[in-house]
């Protein structure tokens, strides 16, 4: 559809505020269930209002029309995100953000994974559970992956029923690590009924879960077992379907001296099976592990594990994760080909072309991203948008610094590949 009047159904939906946006998931509804635009303009008209002499009714039919556009161009969570970080752009008030996050809500017509994926988008909001034993590197990784000192490393986890959780904010976004300490500690805390009744209340927000375990060790120890089998009792396949196993310490010595990817491959299978057991095969079978190392760039088989575990995130984590993780990474992110950038005839390597990314994917990573990013509902309104962005050198109004900020360039990086 046109630019003109998207931006204009954006503007005027936020201006107006809930009622337009009832408006528009009305709309949405009676499209979806095929009831054409007789009864979509009853709704319109009834909800603003009745049918208030003609100037109204011209422009409530305009705006239906945009919104029927709108909605069949870019679907509805993408068209309600675009609109609420509107009104969040040009409003003053400090607690717009949890005003719009209750309106989202306290909204009936709109099914709880659109509110989730929306909710994500606007609060570009991405949550991390990390489950593992104490020392294991649960906050190291974070600081690997985020490529800053987030996460107070070496400090022992207090041993509370809470699960903690703060916040880092990168870039335009938000990562929001829970942390389960004592959870692959103590039996009794991974028994305490009250203890994952408070991790399963936080699960609904969780975007992605990363399971850390040592690999210089030569079993699933019985605190991860007892932990893991009540962690899948309580909260049922969706912890693993978001789920990715990691194997830090992989450049330590390994027990008995064996060789790396042996030992990997039978502490992968071990797991594995153990996993199949408390859920099902299917689930184990496509759980993806990775061996990773704080203390270095690469695994001792030579694999940077870092642009491995960014594609394996946007590959596993919820599609409303998508995009406020690669909002958060986004421009850190490069491609392998780049790494030695064309010194030769820049003035000086203090440009940032010229330079490596902190994360360079490979060009089989860079395609498995693509499709990751077009899995989340946003991601594939993004796509129809950036081919805009690509014809008009200003961006739009409607995804420049609404859905996507740092992610357009990232997509856009990506798209030339
Ligand atoms: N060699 C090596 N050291 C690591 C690795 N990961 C973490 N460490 C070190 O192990 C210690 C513990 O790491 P943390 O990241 O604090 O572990 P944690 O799981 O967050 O620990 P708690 O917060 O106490 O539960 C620190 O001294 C880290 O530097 C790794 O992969 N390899
Ligand atoms: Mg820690």
């Amino acid at each position: 559809m046109p630019k003109n009047s998207l931006d204009e159904v954006v503007r005027i939906a936020a201006s107006v505020g809930s009622p337009a946006i009832l408006l528009i998931v009305a709309l949405s509804i009676v499209g979806s269930t095929g009831l054409a635009g007789g009864a979509a303009l009853t709704a319109a008209l009834a909800l603003l209002g009745g049918p208030g002499g003609i100037p109204a009714g011209i422009m409530v039919l305009t705006f239906v029309g945009g919104v029927s556009a709108a909605l069949a161009s870019y679907g509805l969570e993408a068209l309600l995100v675009a609109i609420y970080n509107q009104r969040i752009n040009q409003s003053d008030d400090d607690d717009i953000v949890d005003t719009v996050v209750r309106e989202i809500n306290s909204n009936k017509l709109l099914r709880q994974t659109q509110k989730k994926t929306i909710i994500s988008a606007v609060t570009k909001t991405f949550s991390i559970l990390l489950v593992g034993r104490t020392g294991t590197g649960k906050s190291s990784t974070i600081n690997s992956l985020l490529g800053r000192e987030v996460a107070p490393v070496g400090g022992t986890a207090p041993v509370t029923s809470e699960v903690s959780f703060f916040d880092c904010p990168i870039n335009e976004a938000k990562i929001r690590l829970y942390d389960t300490p004592g959870l692959c500690d103590s039996a009794e805390m991974s028994n305490d009924d009250s203890y994952l009744e408070a991790i399963k209340k936080v699960l609904p927000f969780i975007d992605l879960v990363l399971f850390i375990t040592p690999l210089n060790e030569t079993r699933v120890s019985k605190d991860e077992r007892i932990a893991l089998r009540s962690l899948s009792a309580a909260i049922g396949k969706e912890l693993w379907e978001n789920a990715i196993v990691l194997f830090s310490f992989t450049c330590s010595k390994l027990p008995g001296n064996s060789l790396f990817e042996p030992f990997l491959g039978l502490r992968t299978e071990a797991l594995k099976e153990f996993i199949s057991e408390i859920s099902s095969s299917k689930i184990a079978g496509s759980l993806p592990f990775l061996a990773i190392d704080n203390s270095a760039k690469s695994c001792p088989d030579g694999c940077e594990w870092i642009p491995e575990l960014f594609t394996l995130i946007v590959e596993r984590c919820s599609a409303s994760g998508v995009m406020p993780f690669v909002e958060a990474l986004g421009e850190e992110v490069g491609s392998a080909d780049d790494s030695y950038g064309d010194y030769s005839s820049a003035e000086n390597n203090t440009n940032e072309e010229y330079r490596s990314k902190r994360i360079n994917l490979d060009e089989e990573q860079q395609q498995r991203v693509k499709r990751g990013v077009k899995r989340s509902v946003i991601g594939g309104a993004l796509i129809g948008a950036l081919v805009t962005v690509a014809a008009v050198p200003a961006a739009p109004a409607f995804f420049a610094g609404a859905v996507a900020g740092a992610g357009i360039g990232f997509w856009r990086w990506l798209s030339k590949r």
